[in-house]
């Protein structure tokens, strides 16, 4: 199999980190990276605000509405299965993902108010395994002296402070840890190097699982 041959799957490629940690810029960086390639690409986030269960989310991130902390936490996950079969018909037609935020994202926050890990972590099983997770490191101080945060509900520094603690017990072999304090365009380049490698390594039949 060669080239972008259309039998070869598409890969998984997720980005996280902290809120103002670049994930956003980076994603439709690489975006275009792989588009100019030749690639078939997408760029996807999680939260999808555009379903109804996204709403539901927006409007709580957006203080609009309360929820208990289980049931946000089931909603984001919900988000996430409801793009699932969409998700894998994509990749299995040879489609690559790049996810702004996934699973990680899901566990990390909920964890941080101080639910438990095992029970954060349950609703998301089943869902599809990313094939390279690109974490954008930064310092929750360095995070919010970035034109400082918005008004959203998780936008606070002593917040963020836990998320990240939270983050650092959740890598696997999958990640792949990116200083994200550099210059923007060296951050480019280093994903870029990662994530082509990871799309070959999908087009030479590495499966997809769950
Ligand atoms: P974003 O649109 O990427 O800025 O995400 C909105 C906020 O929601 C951000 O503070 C991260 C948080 N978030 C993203 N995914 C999840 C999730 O699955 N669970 C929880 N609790 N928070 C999430
Ligand atoms: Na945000
Ligand atoms: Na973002």
């Amino acid at each position: 199999v060669s080239g972008c041959n259309s039998e070869s799957r598409g890969a998984l490629v997720v980005l996280e980190g902290l809120d103002r940690s670049g994930k956003t810029s980076q994603s439709s960086r690489l975006l275009t990276y792989l588009e100019g390639l030749g690639h078939s690409v997408e760029l996807w986030r999680f939260p999808d605000r555009s379903t109804n269960v996204g709403q539901m989310i927006s409007s709580y991130l957006s203080n609009k509405s309360q929820l208990d902390d289980h049931t946000i936490h089931l909603l984001f996950s919900a988000n996430r299965w409801e793009k699932r079969s969409l998700m894998e018909t994509k990749l299995k037609t040879g489609t690559t993902l790049i996810v702004d935020r996934y699973s990680y994202s899901g566990v990390a926050f909920s964890s941080a108010k101080g639910l438990g890990d095992e029970w954060c972590k349950a609703p998301e099983i089943g869902l599809l395994a990313p094939d390279l997770v690109l974490y954008l490191d930064i310092q929750p101080e360095k995070a919010a002296e970035r034109g400082g945060y918005g008004d959203e509900k998780y936008e606070q520094l002593e917040f963020q402070r836990k998320v990240a603690q939270c983050y650092q017990v959740l890598h696997d072999a999958s990640w792949k840890i990116v200083d994200a304090c550099q210059p923007i365009e060296d951050i480019e380049k280093q994903l870029q190097e990662l994530v082509l490698e990871c799309v070959m390594a999908c087009q030479k039949g590495k499966p997809l699982a769950n």
